[in-house]
């Protein structure tokens, strides 16, 4: 990657790769790693289909199965009609039969840990979203770059690779999907199943959507299908090419969300699950450089993407900071914070530029802007009285290097929290740093 090249909201965005992964009718492919007899047959995993039993549900069907219309969610009854179990059908029946087997879940869980292990070796940040589905952000592992005459790109092949990593290793089969976003990837996963592979590169997006059905979107329902087809809009081509005012007077602010959706937009980041303690983002300049304006430019290119994901992870901080790294790797760090947690990125922009003037003189080879004293979501902004009103380019936000401010809305951390905060970091970013090279805009938290 271009070392001089500056980190953004809007840069890199349609380059990213993105893999979501859904195993294939899960629960039932465990059922057949510990009993392979069950391979091929049509089986069902429920609750509720023993002699006397008569509530239950289907947990998850075969593909075998679900060629007799059976599926997740149905009533155990329903399906006993449709395929009889194996075992209860009598020498004359003649029709199809099914082998059903009880939730296991123990079982599952340890299955799904084994795929999970694999999927996190083979990215930066996964998400986790329920036992057998996750999303992947493969943007520094692979590439969207063509191969074989442009049949292929080479993110197809780490996708395969995945697969059968998954398949040799834990021995389930796995469905994936490869797009620059999130739900692209999701439905691509879902394309081809089961054990599919779907790869749609940027700029494929709007063609790979366009004929599918609506509810085919993610956050598509039966009703909002519905809705739409009474607007006769059937297709995502269709929803795409709508009038977005009619859809907002229809539907809200959802239908501003599901036209973006149609269209192929979708910004969302991967964030991995659970939440982390800061948000970081760094970039190095090809050659040290003294020049104040290439300086304050990374750092305003930074602190909009740090803030951008902040935003996208609904997070508010209390704390923002900058790394400076001077040759040949002198790691400086200066961080100010607030009396409360905050929501503004223009904020962030303007106390990482105040922290940087420090080092106005300074030759620096990398820089950095985190966030850090995380509040997710649950809350308002909080109050900041007097905040608004405070003139933040007059010291009353503090350098920690300073004396702490005696405003009473915006106060210093203490020196000590915060350097051990930084130094801690530092040694995952010192081991991303040799893995992806000098030059590569890593994050560091
Ligand atoms: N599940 C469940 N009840 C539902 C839906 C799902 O108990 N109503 C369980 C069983 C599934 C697992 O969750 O095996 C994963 O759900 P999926 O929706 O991914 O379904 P499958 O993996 O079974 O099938 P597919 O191949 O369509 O992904
Ligand atoms: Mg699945």
């Amino acid at each position: 990657m271009d070392g001089t090249r500056l980190p953004g909201a809007a840069v890199e965005r349609e380059d990213r790769i993105i893999l979501h992964v859904d195993m294939d009718c899960f629960y039932a492919s465990c059922e057949r790693l510990r009993e392979p007899a069950l391979e091929g047959e049509p089986l069902v995993v429920g609750m509720g289909y023993e002699a006397g039993q008569t509530h239950g549900a289907v947990a998850t069907a075969s593909y075998e199965a679900r060629e007799h219309g059976l599926k997740s969610a149905q009533a155990i009854s329903y399906a006993l009609e449709r395929l009889p179990r194996a075992v209860d059908a009598g020498d004359d029946h003649d029709g199809p039969v099914g082998y059903y087997r009880p939730v296991d879940l123990d079982f599952y869980k340890q299955v799904a840990a084994e795929v999970k292990a694999i999927l996190h070796e083979h990215a930066e940040v996964v998400r986790e979203v329920s036992i057998d589905e996750a999303y992947l952000d493969v943007t520094d592992r692979t590439s969207w770059k063509a191969i074989d005459g442009g049949e292929r790109t080479i993110a197809e092949g780490y996708g395969r690779h995945i697969k059968q990593q998954i398949a040799r290793q834990v021995g389930v089969p796995a469905s994936v999907g490869i797009a620059p976003n999130m739900s692209a990837a999701k439905i691509a996963s879902d394309f081809d199943k089961p054990d599919g592979l779907t790869v749609v590169p940027p700029g494929e997006v709007t063609a790979f959507l366009e004929p599918l059905a609506v509810d085919e979107l993610h956050g598509v329902g039966p009703v909002t299908a519905r809705e739409l087809r009474a607007m006769d809009i059937e297709t995502a081509g269709e929803l795409a090419a709508a009038d977005p005012t009619a859809l907002v007077t229809r539907f809200g602010q959802r239908g501003r969300e599901l036209y973006a959706r149609a269209r192929g937009d979708d910004d969302r980041e991967v964030t991995p699950t659970g939440r982390p303690k800061s948000l970081s983002r760094e970039s190095a300049f090809t050659e040290a450089t003294a020049e104040t304006e290439a300086k304050q430019k990374k750092i305003t290119a930074l602190a909009a993407d740090v803030a951008a994901r902040a935003r996208s992870r609904e997070a508010m901080y209390r704390t923002i900071g900058i790394k400076v790294v001077t040759p040949p790797f002198d790691i400086n760090t200066r961080a100010s914070s607030l009396s409360g947690p905050v929501d503004e990125p223009e904020l962030v922009e303007r106390v990482a530029l105040e922290l940087l003037e420090e080092f106005d003189d300074t030759r620096v080879r990398k820089l950095g802007v985190r966030v850090s004293n995380l509040v997710f979501g649950e809350q308002d902004q909080a109050r900041l009285d007097g905040f608004e009103t405070t003139d933040l380019s007059d010291r009353s936000v503090t350098n920690d290097q300073q004396e702490p401010s005696t405003d009473t809305n915006i106060k210093s951390l203490g020196h000590g929290g915060r350097i051990t905060d930084w130094t801690d970091d530092e040694s995952v970013e010192s081991a991303e740093t040799r893995r992806r090279g000098q030059s590569s805009l890593g994050e560091f938290d």
